[in-house]
């Protein structure tokens, strides 16, 4: 009898769900993936964690006593399931590096100017601002990459985990505008994630769930790929995004 997997409700580009399977991934968590439209939430989701945000994790075991979580079994923050999971194994050493304080200074200010300089016309703002705003965040970040291969040292982490997604959508809102930043630090560390085998496997394109669907895992691919898919990439034997530095 195989064991029942966590059930992932994510949305592929979403970089809250991207860290939160950058975490599963790490700590070789094998869920059950539901790839979600969020114009339309299935049911499913919103039974689990009625504020209808992606990620949610929903474990197998119910309750969890002593961790993050979370009296009914469901996690539905990013941090929470990237903890969680890192808490069953954290076999590169993750959790070492958790700057609470710069997670806060992304999730806060910084995804803020971020909505606001790729959506400006659904804020009614001037992009400019938000982006020089983005920019300085981005050079707190530079000043740490210039110290240090990864944002807490010598090994990437959970804090680099979490970030990672954010500034790469920054980045990807105009691109040559964020190729000509004087950041040459943070734009090898994007440059390096987004090369990675990690990157790869959490950014497969995986067909929207709809109940009585084949089961699709995570890690592992999608059994059904839609028909536009590029070839599955196989996730790192290691669960390594990188060689460790030095080694
Ligand atoms: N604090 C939440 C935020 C998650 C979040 O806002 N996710 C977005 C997608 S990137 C979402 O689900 N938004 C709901 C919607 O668009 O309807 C977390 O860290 O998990």
């Amino acid at each position: 009898m195989t064991t029942p997997s966590p059930v992932l409700y994510s949305f592929r580009r979403c970089p809250y769900a991207m860290r939160a399977r950058l975490a599963l991934l790490a700590s070789g968590t094998v869920c059950t993936l539901r790839e979600v439209k969020l114009s339309a939430k299935p049911q499913e989701l919103l039974d689990a964690s009625p504020k209808g945000t992606v990620p949610v994790l929903v474990l197998p075991d119910g309750p969890v006593i002593g961790g993050p979580v979370i009296g009914s079994g469901v996690i539905d923050e990013s941090l929470d399931i990237m903890r969680w999971a890192l808490t069953q194994a954290d076999p590169d050493h993750w959790l070492a590096g958790e700057d609470a304080a710069l997670i806060a200074a992304n999730d806060g200010p910084f995804k803020h100017h971020l909505d606001r300089y790729k959506y400006p016309h659904r804020y009614d703002v001037d992009p400019l601002e938000h982006r020089a705003a983005g920019v300085a965040h981005l050079e707190l970040l530079e000043a740490r990459l210039a110290a240090s291969p990864f944002l807490c040292g010598p090994h990437w982490t959970m804090t680099d985990a979490a970030l990672a997604p954010f500034v790469r959508q920054f980045a990807e809102t105009d691109r040559a505008c964020f190729d000509a930043l004087p950041l040459p630090a943070v734009q090898r560390w994007l440059a390096a994630f987004l090369a990675s085998p990690m990157f790869a496997a959490i950014m497969v394109r995986w067909p929207v769930w709809q109940a009585g669907d084949a089961e699709v895992l995570f890690p592992g691919g999608s059994q059904s790929p839609t028909p536009d898919e590029k070839p599955i990439p196989s996730p790192p034997s290691n669960g390594r995004p990188y060689a460790r530095h030095g080694s």
